[in-house]
């Protein structure tokens, strides 16, 4: 009966950055509807087909239920189910035993992407257990933008969506689909209604390209050759903001300089995008102030990330877009626990110089081991060897760029194991497999740490499977067997209490109010200055020659095109799913049912493909097969292919599992962005062909 259902408020999590406030309806220990709630900060009663679904991952009937330890060969898929005490005591002493004969940095923790408060717990078991290889996926998602914020502006500029803004560039940023960052797309529709204009830069035509006044269709992987040209637009024109550039620039002659040879005519050869519609958006975005600009994913699924993420720091700078209501700005953060304490950075002073990518030259700041460079650890050694793994909330063997070469890392390592809430193709190559709780089924915070200001609160809805364990529960006890007891509390809620600590606030107080912001502040410049090493916007970088860094954004041209891979290959997220997970989903497994791969009706037909033929996708790396779909909203040069395909339904065990469609067999990290260890994902040239 309706009138039993208990309704509990919370936020959603896990089906992607999270972020919409939802009324969960509850009956004993079950959750019946799920609806948006009103009242939602960011969502205002918003909720996508994921979010809607997201209970049926609690009771789907293959969930992993109790800690695992592999009796087979490694992927075989044999296992025998062992006690909790058991897996703990299994672990630390793998990992001590490691830890003994190669030191503690021979063991990695790895993390995907962050999904609320185990992150940072992952973090902070690493530092106690003294290792600095904390592994993510941050070389393709947000340490480009973060990191080269930081340098650039001593920030990292996200886009205030909370104050109106005339114009939003969105920049690779598919946010219909994504709602990117948790800066959840309703804010921005709304602002679209009340006249916001957009301009669009992205390959395929969008949701938001269409609501868009400007709709920029470049050449994938082109995104830094774009960027100069509307600075060069720009500059030329004098549509600078020339008191901001004045009072808090350092480098603009130079910069000006520079992009003098980046002519909208050149770099339309380069992008695609042609001369007079450069410098349409050009002219557009700098008229038009407050702009902001929400880049997203893929400006760094490219190896040329560093510069544009430059390009478009110096835009917003040179625009007067830095640092107002409706530009990009710094969030303020409430007052709860800074992280540097939180994950006691104190107790490995010697970690920036320790991490393996240290040893890679990378940008300093990334305070993450790039995928690849773990990668290289594990078989080359390079510049020790990593023995052990902790993963937890990933599935390497899809999300890592090379896939081959991620499944000879895992299968050389001497202990694996896996935390997930579902054997995945990853999971299966684990020597422990552990069961995690996961959303609606343990307190949480949200968004701590993700740097747009405010954390969410994600009380407890249900109980978890008796032996499911929140991944921050299976830390404290690895924390309180590993590493000394007194780091660690006998409660591992201790630890979400510590976080909201100095805000005066006990989790039920928090989950009471839903979130908490920090006080919007604007202009800060004006009395502290950047945090950069001259106190300014650093068009030219300072430290350019102490770091080995370009001081300028450039666009250098890749090698010559190879005519057996005459196609440009590029992808985006799927609406229905969160990377390689869910698709055990049925109800959304319905809607999103194979691999589909766009491609223009003008190819199709060149190459004699119909609608729905199976088709190979072939790079230097490799091939794999997807279903076509034919549409104009590509270029007829490029193929938007699906990404994170595995086959829950199928043989766990076989590699044709997570090789035939799987997006990562196609790339490769043979050539990488040296500062954020970046592969191209996005960009990559290839060919295809009817699979019959
Ligand atoms: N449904 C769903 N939502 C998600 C996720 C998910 O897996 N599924 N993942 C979450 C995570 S971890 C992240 S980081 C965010 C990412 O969210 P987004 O930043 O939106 O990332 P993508 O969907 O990869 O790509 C965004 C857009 O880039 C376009 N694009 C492709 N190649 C290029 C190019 O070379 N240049 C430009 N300018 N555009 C290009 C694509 O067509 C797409 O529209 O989404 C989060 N939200
Ligand atoms: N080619 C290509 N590669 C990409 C991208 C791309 O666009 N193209 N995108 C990149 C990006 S932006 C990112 S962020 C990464 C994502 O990389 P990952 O985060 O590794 O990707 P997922 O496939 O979502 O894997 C998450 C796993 O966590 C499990 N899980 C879910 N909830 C819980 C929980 O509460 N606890 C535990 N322990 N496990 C849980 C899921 O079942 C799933 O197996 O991939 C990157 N790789
Ligand atoms: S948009 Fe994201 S946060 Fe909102 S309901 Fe969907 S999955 Fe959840
Ligand atoms: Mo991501």
């Amino acid at each position: 009966m309706e009138s039993d259902i208990k309704w509990i408020k919370t936020h959603c999590a896990r089906m992607d950055h999270g972020g919409c406030a939802l009324l969960v309806g509850v009956q004993g220990n079950t959750i019946v509807r799920v609806k948006g709630d009103p009242d939602g900060f960011l969502n205002k009663g918003y909720v996508c087909p994921k979010g809607l679904a997201s209970p049926d991952r609690l009771t789907h009937p293959d969930r992993l239920k109790h800690p695992l330890k592999r009796v087979g060969a490694r992927g075989a898929g044999q296992w025998e189910r062992i006690s909790w005490p058991e897996a703990i005591e299994t672990i630390s002493d793998h990992l001590l035993k490691i830890k003994e004969q190669y030191g503690a940095r021979s063991v990695a923790f790895c993390q995907g992407m962050p999904k609320g408060m185990e992150h940072f717990v992952l973090i902070r078991l690493a530092n106690m257990f003294g290792s600095p290889n904390v592994v993510s996926v941050q070389d393709v998602c947000h340490a480009p933008r973060e990191v080269t914020g930081l340098h650039t502006c001593g920030f990292y500029p996200v886009i205030d969506s909370h104050y109106k803004s005339k114009v939003v560039v969105v920049w690779g940023s598919n946010l219909t689909s994504t709602n990117e960052e948790g800066e959840i797309c309703s804010l921005l529709l709304e602002q679209i209604k009340s006249g916001t204009e957009l301009i669009v830069v992205d390959p395929r035509q969008t949701e938001l390209g269409k609501k868009s006044k400007l709709w920029l269709q470049l050449k994938p992987g082109t995104d830094n050759a774009l960027a100069l040209a509307i600075l060069n637009v720009i500059i030329e024109d004098k549509l600078f903001d020339i008191d901001f550039v004045e009072n808090w620039t350092s480098g603009f002659e130079e910069l000006a300089r520079h992009v003098k040879d980046y002519t909208p005519e050149r770099m339309s050869e380069i992008t695609w995008v042609a001369p007079d519609l450069i410098r349409e958006a050009a002219r557009f975005y700098a008229r038009s102030r407050p702009a902001a600009i929400q880049w997203g994913n893929a400006i760094e699924q490219n190896i040329n990330t560093f510069d544009t993420a430059r390009a478009l720091v110096s835009l917003m700078a040179i625009c007067g877009n830095l640092d107002v209501p409706g530009g990009n700005i710094e969030a303020n953060e409430p007052k709860i626990l800074s992280l540097g304490k939180f994950v006691r950075a104190d107790l490995l002073p010697s970690k920036r110089k320790e991490m393996i990518h240290a040893h890679h030259g990378t940008i300093p700041k990334l305070m993450t081991v790039p995928p690849a460079f773990l990668r290289k650890a594990i078989l080359e050694e390079f510049p020790y060897p990593v023995r052990g793994a902790y993963v937890q909330c990933s599935n390497p063997l899809l999300a890592y760029a090379d896939s081959r070469m991620t499944f000879k890392a895992l299968k050389k390592l001497d202990f694996l194991v896996v935390a997930d809430i579902f054997m995945t193709p990853t999971a299966a190559l684990a020597d422990i497999v552990l069961p995690a709780a996961t959303h609606f089924e343990f307190n949480d915070i949200g968004h701590y740490g993700l740097g747009h200001g405010y954390i969410l609160a994600r009380p407890k809805v249900v109980d978890p499977p008796e032996e499911c364990w929140p991944d921050i529960k299976i830390l404290n006890e690895l924390g309180r067997a590993m590493t000394p007891e007194e780091y660690w509390s006998a409660d591992y809620e201790d630890l979400i209490e510590a976080i909201l600590k100095p805000s005066s606030l006990d989790f039920n107080r928090f989950a009471e109010l839903g979130y908490l912001k920090g006080e919007a502040k604007f202009k800060k410049h004006e009395s502290d200055g950047f945090k950069t090493p001259t106190g300014k916007v650093e068009l030219y970088l300072s430290t350019s020659e102490k770091f080995g860094l370009r001081p300028l954004p450039e666009y250098t041209q890749p090698p010559r095109d190879d005519p057996a891979y005459p196609l440009i290959l590029t992808s985006a997220k799927n609406p229905y799913y969160m990377h390689s997970s869910y698709r055990w989903i049925e109800k959304l497994r319905k809607k999103s049912p194979e691999p589909i791969a766009e491609i223009h009706p003008e190819t199709a037909s060149r190459l004699n493909i119909k609608e729905g033929d199976p088709l190979i996708i072939a790079t230097k790396q490799g091939e794999i097969t997807q279903t076509a779909h034919l549409t104009e909203r590509v270029h007829p040069a490029v193929i938007n292919a699906s990404y994170g395909w595995w086959f829950p339904e199928e043989d766990i065990t076989s590699q044709d599992n997570w090789t035939k469609s799987n997006l990562n067999i196609l790339t490769s990290v043979d050539t990488l962005g040296k500062e954020f260890g970046t592969p191209n994902l996005k960009g990559i040239a290839c060919n295809i062909k009817p699979a019959f």
